[in-house]
């Protein structure tokens, strides 16, 4: 039978399990336990977190959705020819295709620390856009310096795409530092397309982050069952419950997983103690006006060039350049 060979060129920059220990290890000591949320995406949390989009009280996904097929084209128009489109965080890279599709850019770079979404994502890339050049690059793209080389001929600058208000999930010095490394990454004529979530009734926010069916308390669970299984550690997951609020003063929905009894969690030949009602803090979703967020990109060399928002004002895509 003839056998089709994929053009994709992977790069594996995946940080070792050792730092997946370290951190676990750093934020269980801390008088406030914490866990980063970029460790919820394994397998089964790539599917929880696709279950979640699919949400009727998870709003944001299908907002921006809605806003690229209206508004790529003048995205497109805004950005213009023969860019290299790098996308973090690209997951099933679902509305990077209405994009691509209006854009039509001389390379596609998806960036995602979950190695085995990327590849599936990148090969139904593929299969969409046949003469699209793909170069997958499996890494922590909140930790990203340097960019594998390639062969850009004839690219006349770099366009870094960031939807669903992942941003909001670092904090503002984090998500300044990230914003003045993906400046120095997209390089002088480079520009960036972040999807923002906006500030709105805490009642939307508070409904989106517990939804009825618990799949959003699964996706907060199964980061415990992940350390047990990779780590070793022996998290009752039955002893845990999900969490979710909006801070108003800091702007922002906080998850926590809360220890429903007095316990010890051990893990890496240290133990944990939990009191009853303590939480480990996993996410923050920040939410931001649109002028809160202009003034976070200006600080970080970015220019706010365009902003789009959908008729509810719920979400918005900002069109940021490097400025000079
Ligand atoms: C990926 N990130 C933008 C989502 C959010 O809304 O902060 C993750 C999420 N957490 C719970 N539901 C969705």
């Amino acid at each position: 039978m003839a056998q089709t060979r994929s053009r994709i060129a992977f790069h594996d920059l995946q940080p070792d399990a050792g730092s997946f220990l370290e951190e676990v290890l750093a934020g269980l000591s801390g008088a406030q336990k914490a866990l980063s949320p970029k460790y919820f995406y394994d397998a089964r949390g790539c599917e929880l977190f696709d279950a979640i989009c699919g949400l009727a009280e998870y709003y944001p996904t299908r907002t921006e959705m809605a806003m690229m097929q209206e508004c790529a084209p003048e995205m497109a128009m805004r950005l213009g020819p023969d860019c290299v489109l790098i996308e973090y965080g690209s997951g099933t890279s679902r509305k990077t295709r209405v994009l691509i599709a209006e854009l039509e850019p001389c390379a596609y770079m998806p960036v995602d620390i979950a190695g085995g979404q990327l590849k599936v994502s990148a090969m139904e890339l593929e299969a969409a856009f046949p003469r699209l050049k793909i170069i997958a690059v499996c890494a922590d793209y909140s930790r990203l310096l340097t960019l594998p080389e390639i062969d850009t001929v004839g690219a006349r600058r770099r366009v870094i795409y960031f939807p669903g208000s992942t941003i909001g999930n670092f904090t503002a010095p984090e998500a300044r530092l990230f914003l003045q490394n993906a400046r120095a990454l997209a390089g002088a004529e480079g520009a960036m397309l972040v999807g923002v979530d906006l500030k709105k009734d805490s009642a939307l926010l508070h409904a989106a982050y517990n939804d009825a069916q618990g799949i959003t308390a699964e996706f907060n669970l199964n980061l415990l069952a992940r350390i047990n299984r990779e780590l070793g550690a022996n998290f009752d997951l039955s002893a845990f419950r999900h969490r979710a609020f909006y801070n108003a003063g800091a702007g922002r929905i906080e998850m926590h997983l809360e220890s429903l009894r007095t316990q010890r969690v051990t893990l890496g030949g240290r133990s944990f103690d939990f009191r009853s009602g303590e939480t480990i803090h996993t996410e923050n979703s920040y939410k931001y006006s649109v002028s809160e967020f202009q003034q976070l990109a200006r600080s970080a060399g970015f220019e706010p060039s365009a902003c789009w928002t959908d008729p509810q004002q719920w979400f918005a895509v900002h069109l940021l350049t490097a400025s000079r």
